[in-house]
């Protein structure tokens, strides 16, 4: 592999630049998309990060797409946090079945000050496995956040989904704001920042533009940016709307071109093919490493919903002749 030379990084991306950028043609944009990420990374390799729900359900936010929200009927039970010892057995189970990041998601507004101490448990007990470690747990407060950093999280999850715009229609219960101020907040802790969004919720290319910008304009860009496919869960406003034929599910072309102006725009993020990739096929996957993603979640399952197992997952690399990539590599 040879790195070629560093793409500049600009964090003065303008909504013009980024609409040019998608409207490429498809084989140019693969191209610049490839040409930044081969400056930047080993193309052959794929971080496998794995998820765990520590604590289901019962949600009081009203994000329009999701499973875990007391505010639709879709058969989730609301679970109490998870005991340490058990996330713990959890990680070790995932590190040897090659992960190299865990991810931690609880389906709160925000967690509770007593819930703290367990939660910073998790973080050393999972990081003294030669993990990389990863919470997403809702906001939080500066105090919360500096327990979460002394304890040594290197990550934290915090999605803003979708434009300015189009937010309002997707969560009413907390504005983009809210979420802006918590990624300032981790950020300014010294946390590593995961921040991206949903694609295929019925989203305009404008809105996706907007998700774009918002990201490639932080002060720093986020280290981690998950481009999540919209899991339709049947129940939800968005995911019905989907089911029912009312808003087009997304083309996978759109989808691998949202991945690439995310490379371009963020050299140095590691840019994850999240949810979604169950219903995905193995070319519309490889389109998106072919964009630039350089990160998936492995395991049978996300948080609520199926993800490709570790079969499908195997078979796929094996394909595409790629390769997991090391913790803090
Ligand atoms: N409650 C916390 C929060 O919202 O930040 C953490 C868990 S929440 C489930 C994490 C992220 O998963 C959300 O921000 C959203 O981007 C993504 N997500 C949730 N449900 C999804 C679905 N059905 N399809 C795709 N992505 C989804
Ligand atoms: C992210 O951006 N995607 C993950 C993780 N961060 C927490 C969550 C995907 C959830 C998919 C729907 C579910 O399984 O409930
Ligand atoms: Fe709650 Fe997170 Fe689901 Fe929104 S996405 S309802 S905040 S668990």
């Amino acid at each position: 592999m040879s790195l070629g030379a560093a793409p500049v990084v600009r964090n003065d991306w303008t909504r013009l630049e980024i609409a040019g950028l998608f409207d490429l043609p498809f084989v140019e944009l693969m191209f610049r998309a490839q040409t930044v990420h081969r400056a930047r990374f080993d193309p052959t390799k794929v971080q496998k990060s794995q998820l765990l729900s520590i604590k289901t359900g019962g949600c009081p936010e009203d994000c329009g797409y999701c499973a875990q929200s007391v505010n639709f009927m879709t058969g989730v039970k609301a679970d109490k946090l998870m005991p340490v010892a058990e996330v713990i057995a959890e990680a070790t189970r995932a590190r040897d079945g090659g992960a190299s990041r865990f991810c931690m998601g609880a389906a709160w507004k925000n967690p509770k000050d007593r819930d703290l101490p367990a939660l910073a448990a998790m973080v050393t007990g999972v990081r003294a496995l030669g993990l990389e470690t990863c919470m997403t747990l809702g906001m939080l407060s500066p105090a919360q956040t500096a327990v979460l950093a002394e304890a040594g999280l290197d990550y934290y999850n915090h999605n803003i989904d979708t434009s300015r715009e189009f937010y309002a229609d997707v969560v009413t219960t907390r504005t983009y704001d809210d979420r802006l101020d918590t990624v300032a907040n981790v950020r300014g802790a010294g946390i590593g920042v995961c921040c991206g969004g949903i694609i295929g919720m019925g989203e305009s290319r404008e809105d996706r533009i907007g998700l774009i910008a918002t990201l490639a304009t932080m002060p720093e860009h986020p280290g981690s940016v998950p481009i999540n496919g919209l899991v339709p869960i049947a129940g939800t406003p968005l995911g019905d709307a989907i089911l029912s034929g009312a808003a087009p599910a997304i083309d996978g072309i759109e989808f691998a071109r949202t991945v690439a102006v995310a490379r371009i725009t963020m050299p140095d993020a590691m840019v994850r093919l999240s949810a979604g990739r169950e219903a995905m096929s193995d070319e519309t996957q490889a389109l998106c490493f072919l964009a630039g993603a350089n990160s998936i979640f492995v395991g049978d399952r996300l948080l609520t919903t199926a993800n490709p197992g570790v079969d499908r997952d195997t078979r796929l690399f094996e394909k595409l002749g790629l390769s997991p990539m090391e913790a803090f590599a």
